[in-house]
């Protein structure tokens, strides 16, 4: 029995670090933004938890360092590729970034980050967000996702990744692809410094030293 135990407190730290634990949190444009300006925006991030995140605000072409754009089929790119900017649905300045996600997947691609936010508008469509390649359901099946005119923001998402997780990448695709403009805009995100976790790497070597020194013991 003592031994059954010892195996299963063994699994749990090694297994521990690999258990997928990525959330997401989406809230309605109705509840975070009121407007463009500078103490607004500082508002609008502090309620979605990004106070401090780097932005890519989509007001030029030209991505940040730290996030590249690669649909599918193309290289990523520092810029917005084949998008265009636009004047609607912004959740910041005065333009936000236009794709048709009927042209393939909408792929934003990062450098190990640990948090990654971003604003959603005009999803008419089944569109499926992926992270790190995994499906996590129907934008428009979000919590507080929230249509009220067309051409205009609906939700903002934030995703977190777990104790020793990165994010990588955060997709928008259509099972079926047909046309559908989606806007983009505020694309924030946090890079990670644990990849993975020393603590983590620290507690495995820990229990397995544990473990080797009570069988010597024995
Ligand atoms: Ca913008
Ligand atoms: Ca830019
Ligand atoms: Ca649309």
């Amino acid at each position: 029995m003592l031994k059954k135990c010892k195996i299963v407190f063994l699994a749990m730290f090694l297994f521990t670090p690999y258990i997928y634990s990525i959330t997401v949190t989406s809230f309605a444009h109705t509840a975070v933004f009121t407007g463009t300006n500078a103490s607004q925006q500082a508002s609008m991030d502090a309620l979605l938890g990004i106070t401090g995140y780097a932005i890519e605000n989509f007001e030029d072409t030209t991505l940040i360092a730290g996030v590249q754009f690669g649909p599918q089929g193309t290289t990523p790119s520092s810029t917005t590729g084949a998008g265009g900017l636009d004047g609607r649905a912004i959740w910041d300045g005065s333009s936000s970034f236009l794709t048709d996600i009927g042209q393939g997947e909408d792929l934003f691609l990062f450098d190990n980050a640990a948090s990654v936010g971003i604003g959603i508008g005009d999803v008419e469509t089944d569109v499926r967000m992926l992270i790190n390649g995994v499906d996590f359901g129907l934008i428009r099946s979000l919590p507080n996702y929230n249509r009220t005119q067309d051409n205009h923001r609906e939700v903002y998402v934030r995703i977190d990744a777990g104790q020793g997780e990165t994010i990588n990448s955060v997709g928008f695709s259509q099972a079926v692809p047909s046309g559908d403009g989606i806007f983009y805009d505020h694309l924030a995100f946090l890079e990670s410094n644990v990849v993975p976790e020393p603590s983590t790497w620290f507690m495995m070597l820990f229990a397995s030293t544990f473990f080797v020194a009570r069988k010597r013991n024995k």
